[in-house]
């Protein structure tokens, strides 16, 4: 995959709040083009594979049961740099480190609930694009 895309995705807490519009529009506002959109769930043993990268973590057994408590709108995103920008667009993994204007800023609940995932490099996006999305899903 080009190195201009990155993987990203909206957590429950954030499609329960009805911010998918808001959210979709800062990243677009931002630059991004969406490349693949949908919303879906995930399985708790789904969301265990998602994350296994963080199985050894404390959170991990938190974090599986949260991000199967409710709809995910996973997108392939394309930018210049845009696994870089988008980490910066989204602000730190605690609502409360998150700089103002950042995406977590405005919708995060917690460190967990925290509104959005971003890919942390270009390797990571591509294995996360390809677990939500088929080459026929691209655009
Ligand atoms: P993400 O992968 O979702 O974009 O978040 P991140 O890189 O900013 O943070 P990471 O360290 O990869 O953690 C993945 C997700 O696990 C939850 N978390 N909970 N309770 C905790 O201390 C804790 N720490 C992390 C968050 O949902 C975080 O985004
Ligand atoms: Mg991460």
């Amino acid at each position: 995959m080009a190195t201009n895309r990155t993987f990203t995705m909206i957590k429950p807490d954030a499609t329960g709040a009805n911010n998918v519009g808001a959210i979709t529009k800062m990243i677009e506002e931002a630059g991004f083009r969406i490349i693949a959109m949908k919303k879906t769930a995930l399985s708790k043993e789904l969301a265990g594979k998602f994350y296994a990268i963080h199985k050894e973590r404390p959170f991990y057994n938190d974090l599986c049961a949260y991000m199967s408590s409710g709809a995910i709108v996973p997108m392939i995103l394309e930018k210049d740099n845009a696994v870089e920008d988008f980490r910066k667009l989204i602000g730190a993994t605690d609502p409360a480190k998150a700089a103002p204007g950042t995406i977590r800023n405005l919708f995060a609940k917690s460190i967990e609930a925290n509104a959005i995932h971003g890919s942390d490099s270009d390797e990571n996006a591509a294995i996360e694009g390809a677990f939500f999305f088929s080459q026929f899903e691209q655009f």
